[in-house]
Order: structure tokens, then sequence, then C-alpha cells
């Protein structure tokens, strides 16, 4: 007989239910059946599902649109096994926590086996990093410690997240088939339908066993505008549908422990969130109804396990005293500010929102920042020079930069990302001119205006478009939502861009194709300007130059914002074949941290990953070595070669990021995967213009046509009007 019936509902996103699939692949289950059921007016899935098999799913498809609850109920009206489990496909198991619980069952044959549920927004293969941030902070796993495996598994169902309000699902715990017979979810509702079940569900059951470090992955969607989830959806007032459905619970369910867990879920709800917004929200519903709510659920909330101060304050909720909750609230959330403040930074953004932020906006003051203050460069630096140029007087410049000895004409303010004067200078710039997404500590002021400039024309997918999010942050999406909001101008270097700048920052307002500043340079430097930077950069002046300069990868993370990089291009290899003839220079890009080591072809290539300004070395080089960057993008202005070595194509390709362009057939250049294909490409590379000219001809037209040299002219004649 089938033991267990996994029963998914499927709607959406067929990247999360292969998480889900391969998660119960993994938990080698031999008698058990997978009722997927599909709603019709969903993705389709069956080129997914010839990859599963091995899997005994059975498939009940509709050609209807279909709520969960009425998922959920067909896959128990077939259901076979002695026992059900539900999971949402876009969920997945960590490790093999349902084979744990099913051990478990076999083993004490309870009615009711349950684990931990975790809300994640990481992919599968990133999860465990998410488990040891939770565990540093204390916060996982939930320890069974004295507690027995009833009043455990209790302390699972209603979990001990402070942050939501959310007490029962019906996710991850086997139930016993019998127990359950003719109890269905109610069709009537399409969110949070969950509760009534479980209510009832658990009323019949009379054995628990909550299982220690059996984890199961409930995934916060990575895309908020296109992948919408039930709750996403479910729009309202969260709190109120979760107080009316927390009074539900507490009135319908029969088991005393039970209450008790809902009791002190909901002081932990209350003592860690509401409280603050109790206290300081200038939104008065959390002083007078959501107050009023909250008291009247705690009501019969007795005093034991709590600490002098929360009896205290459970004290002054239930008598209704709100001035002296308010009195007790603020000797104690005052009391954790300050110990929170041992960080300069916490108290530098403070200052920013509380001082800087309330004194008057200079009209004037134009700040300037480029790849994070690391460079003097990309289109903030020749928008810059455009202005200081021709406006000298008119404005006050401030630029953003790490390092202050930068040389920079005119001689601006420099301040340090994240100095007390960083923050002072950009709280009062009336306009700010970026290259990135600005940070999230800083909220733009009503009256300021930010220019994004935006750093390439994408080949690898950005923001939005991006499948899996492989980044150390889970939420890199929502990241270009919020920060593209708030721009006011946003630039592009063709028609190409803006097509996918509007789809992956989700953004609808006008992108001005103006060209990009940065590649201003390369229509108007002149034989002086290339002969100087040859030697600024103090390299051998007789040999040909060749620049290599290729972009990181999204799983290479050492820690966050900086990234390991081995090179793969094997230099001593080139330096024997090609050093009689040229140099190399190599440039990495800006989020990689280590050190090259060119130990061995020093006087063959070159470090100048800290060159200010890539756009100069484009002038210098000769030909042009990459791999998935958009630096081609640029160069190819010069219409010098250019050569890709993209030695992890598949895996760039199909796993880390996928592309906007057909990279096989669409760029001006060869593909290479090996140090011995570059050097045959460089020693032919008269034949290979010739091979390339039509595709570097059309690639011109396609993504360079705009330039002219007059891209920064542009853009300031456009805000400045
Ligand atoms: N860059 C650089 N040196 C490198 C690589 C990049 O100076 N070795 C600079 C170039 O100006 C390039 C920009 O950083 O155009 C962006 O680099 P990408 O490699 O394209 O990568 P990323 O930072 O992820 O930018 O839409 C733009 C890109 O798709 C995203």
């Amino acid at each position: 007989m089938t033991f267990i019936s996994i029963i998914i509902p499927f709607d959406t996103v067929k990247r999360y239910l292969k998480d889900c699939l391969d998660s119960l692949r993994e938990q080698n289950i031999d008698d058990c059946e997978i009722i997927l059921v599909l709603n019709g007016a969903g993705e389709s899935v069956d080129d997914l599902l010839k990859e599963y098999d091995d899997l005994n799913i059975i498939i009940k498809s509709f050609d209807s649109s279909i709520n969960v609850s009425k998922a959920r109920n067909e896959g128990l009206k077939i259901a076979e096994g002695q026992y059900v489990y539900f999971i949402d496909s876009d969920d997945y198991i960590y490790q093999d926590a349902l084979s744990k619980l099913i051990d478990v069952a076999k083993n004490t044959n309870a009615d009711f086996i349950n684990g931990e549920r975790i809300n994640t927004g990481f992919i599968k293969e990133r999860f465990a990093e998410e488990l040891d941030k939770l565990a540093e902070k204390k916060r996982y796993p939930l320890l069974k410690n004295k507690l027995s495996d009833d009043e455990f598994s209790f302390k699972l169902l209603v979990g001990d997240k402070t942050n939501d309000f959310e007490i029962l699902s019906a996710l991850h715990c086997l139930i016993k088939r019998d127990k359950i017979d003719n109890l269905l979810f109610d069709e009537s509702i399409v969110y949070q339908s969950d509760y009534e079940f479980m209510i009832d569900a658990l009323n019949r059951m009379e054995s628990f066993v909550g299982v220690e470090n059996a984890i199961y992955a409930k995934r916060i969607r990575d895309d908020p505008i296109n992948l919408k989830s039930l709750n996403d959806e479910m729009g309202g007032d969260t709190f109120l549908i979760y107080a009316e459905k927390f009074k539900e619970a507490i009135e319908n369910i029969n088991i005393e422990r039970l209450k008790d867990e809902f009791s002190s879920k909901l002081f932990k709800y209350y003592y860690s969130n509401f409280s603050d917004k109790f206290y300081a929200n200038p939104n008065k519903k959390w002083r007078n109804e959501y107050f009023d709510m909250l008291v009247g659920l705690m009501a019969d909330m007795d005093f034991k396990n709590l600490s002098f101060y929360q009896k205290r304050e459970l004290k002054a909720l239930k008598s209704h005293d709100k001035n002296k909750l308010r009195k007790l609230l603020k000797l104690r959330i005052n009391f954790s500010k300050l110990l929170e403040m041992d960080n300069m930074w916490r108290i530098k953004a403070a200052i920013y929102y509380k001082i800087f932020n309330k004194k008057e906006i200079n009209q004037k003051q134009i700040i300037f920042c480029s790849f994070r203050g690391d460079y003097y460069s990309d289109s903030p630096k020749y928008l810059y020079e455009y202005l200081y140029e021709n406006y000298p007087d008119e404005f006050d410049y401030v630029w953003v930069l790490n390092d202050k000895n930068v040389k920079v004409p005119g001689n601006p303010k420099k301040v340090k990302r994240f100095s007390l004067d960083f923050y002072k200078e950009v709280a009062r710039s009336k306009y700010w001119i970026i290259n990135g997404r600005q940070s999230v500590v800083l909220a733009k002021r009503k009256d300021q205006i930010i220019v994004s400039t935006w750093h390439g024309t994408p080949l690898k997918k950005l923001g939005l478009d991006i499948g899996n999010v492989h980044t150390r942050d889970p939420f890199l999406k929502h990241s270009y939502i919020d920060v593209s909001k708030e721009w006011d101008y946003l630039i592009s270097p063709n028609r190409y861009t803006t097509d996918i700048l509007k789809s992956s920052f989700g953004y609808e307002r006008e992108i001005f194709e103006s060209g990009y500043p940065r590649n201003d340079i390369l229509y108007n430097a002149d034989e002086n300007k290339v002969n100087e930077i040859k030697s600024r950069l103090n390299i051998p002046n007789d040999k040909k130059i060749i620049l290599y300069a290729p972009t990181w990868r999204d799983d290479e993370f050492v820690d966050i914002g900086s990234v390991k990089f081995k090179l793969q291009l094997e230099l001593d290899k080139l330096k024997e074949a090609l050093s009689d003839e040229y140099i190399v220079l190599v440039r990495t890009h800006y989020f990689i941290s280590n050190n090259l080591d060119l130990s061995g072809v020093e006087d063959f290539a070159f470090d100048v990953s800290r060159y200010d300004d890539i756009a100069e070395l484009y002038l210098v080089a000769d030909i042009l070595i990459t791999d998935y960057s958009s630096v081609f993008f640029d160069y190819a202005n010069l219409k010098r070669p250019i050569l890709y070595y993209t030695y992890d194509l598949e895996k760039y390709e199909n796993v880390l990021r996928g592309f906007y362009l057909d990279i096989h057939e669409e760029v001006p250049g060869p593909l290479l995967k090996t140090t011995e294909e570059v050097i045959d490409s460089i020693k032919n590379i008269e034949s290979l213009k010739e091979e390339y000219k039509d595709k570097y001809d059309a690639f011109y037209e396609r993504f360079c046509s705009i330039e002219d040299g007059n891209a920064s002219k542009r853009i300031v004649e456009k805000v400045w009007k």
C-alpha cells in the first residue's frame, strides 16, 4: 500500500517547481505517490516533467482556472496513501527532511508528524547559506530541548518568528489519511484557507510528534512584479486578516497546549514587532484599531513564563492603559536602540535622516558617484567634465571618491562613501549623478533629482529578467525596482538597451536614448590623448596592446560585495607565443577583490584593474579580449577586433544568468574555449577581421550608431534645459 501521498498544486513558475521536484527526488521514498494538480490557467510543464519519469507522479489537470483549495481537494480525493503531505510547488525540502518525517511516522504510527518551516528567498542550491545566517543569529534550528513530542510538534506548527503573524499552515506535516476522511478545504476561500482545514484536522488527531532538524523551505518569491505569490496578491490589510484568523484559531481549537502556543506567539509578535509600531508609527491605526484588536486577542492570556518587564507591559495592555504602556515602551525601545548603536554606520545613517535631511537643499549642487566611489570613471566622469568645462561656476560639484588622492579637474569637493561628509553632501545636493543602484540607506528627498546613467549595454540578463538568483542577495530583484522608482532621468545607449531597462527594472517612465557619455572620448580623443594615456600607464611603447577585461560570476562570492576570481587565461603561454609583438593589460571587474598574481609574466602582462577609466584603456588597446562583460559594446565604437574567451560559456549561459543576445550568432568576434585558441586568433588577427567584417558592421549599426561624441551635451541640455 502507498505510504504517503504528496499533494502539489501548481499554477506558475516552472523553475520553482524544478527545485521542488528535485528535493522530492532526493528523499528517496519508494512507497509514495506525488499528485500534481495543474491549474488550467497556469504555465505548461510538459517538458519539465519529462525529466522526472523516475518519480511516481500522478497528474491531474484542469482546463479552467482553479484555486489552491480546489487543487488540494482534488488531490485529497484521489490520495491513496496512509498519510497525506502538502507541499507548494514553489517550495522545497531541505536535505532529507521529509524522509525523516516518514521514518518517524513508520516508527511511531502517530497521527500527525511535522518539522520546521523556514521562509527564504534563496534558491535550493544556496539555501544552506540561509541556515548559516540564521544559526549566527541563533534563530535556527528550533530545538526540542525538554519538550515532549506533542509540545514540540505544536511549537513547530505555530513557529516562533516574531515578525509574522501567521500561525497555521497545512505545509510540511504528515497527516494520517483515515483521520481526515471527508475533510476538505473550503473552496470559497481563496487566501489562507489552511486555517479552517487545519483546525478541524488537528482537533481530530490524537498523537503528535515534532521532528527536530527537518526543514522545509517556504520560498519568498524573488520577483514581486511578475511572479506574485498568493500572499502578495492577497492585498488588503494583512494585520487585520491574520488577527481575524488568530481569533478563529483560538476560539476553535480544542487542544489546550496548542492554545498556549498561540498565546505565546501572540505575545512574542506584540513584543518584538507590534510594540514598535504602536509606539512610533505615524499611522494612527496601530495605536487605535489594531491596538484594540490585539488587546482583545490577549484578553485571556496569563502571565506565566514572562519576564518581570514583560508582565508589566501585559498588565498595562490588559487594562487598556495606553499612557502607562507608552511610558514602558519608551524606556524599552530607547534602551534597545542604545544597545544597537555600537555601530558607527547606524549612527551616521540616523544623523543623515534626523539632521542633514532636514537642512536646506543646495539648488546648485551636483554629487557624482561611479562604481560605489571606487573609480573616477564611466558616464558620471564624462558628464562632470562636460559640465565643468562649460559651466565651471554655475554649479557646486562634489565627487564620491574613496581614494581622495585621485586627480579630478577643477578640484571639486571629494567625500568618501559612507563617511559623515558623504551623508551631508548627499542630503543637500539637488542632483545625484550615479551609474548603478544607489544604496538603500539613502532615501531621496522630495526635491532631489537623480540622473541614472547605468553602466553598460547588457549581454547578461539583469534584474527581473534573471531566472534564479544565484548571488548572495536573494532579493536582488526587489532592489532593482526599489532603486529605479526614485530615478528622474534614465539614459540609454541604444534601442536594445532601452527595451531591456524597461523589462529588467520594471521601469515604465521615459528613457532617454542619448548615447553614453563614457563613449564620447572614443570619438573625441586625438593622437596626443592616446600618447598621454600610454605614458601614464608606464608600459613599453614599442609593442601592440591587448586588453583582457573579463566580467564577474554570480556564484563566486567570498563575502558580500567581493568576488573571488581565478584568471583562466594562461598568461605564461600567451607570453611565450606573443611577447615579441604584444603586451597584455589585465583588467578585472570592479567587484573582484583579490590581487592578481602576475609573477613570471611581469614584463608582458600588466595589472590595470585599479586604473580609473576603462575607456582610456580601450583607446590604447589594439585588440580586446573579454567574455560576457558589457565592455565589448563600448569597445566596438572603435571598430577594432574583439575576441571572446568564454571558457565557461555553458554554465554562464544556462545556469548563472542567461543572455539577451544569441552570443553564438550575434557578437562580432569568435568564441574561444582555450588559451591555445586565443593565441591562434591573435596570430591570425588580420584574417579574422576580414571574416567578421559584415557581422561587425551590423553590430555597430545596432549598438553604436547613436554615439557621436556628444552624448554628454545632449543629457546636460535635457536635464538643465
Ligand atoms: N568594467 C571594467 N572592467 C572589467 C569589466 C567591466 O571596468 N573587467 C566596467 C565597464 O565599464 C563595464 C561595466 O564595468 O561596462 C559593467 O561591467 P559588466 O562586466 O558588464 O558587468 P556588470 O557590472 O554586471 O554590469 O548592464 C550592464 C551590465 O550588464 C551589468
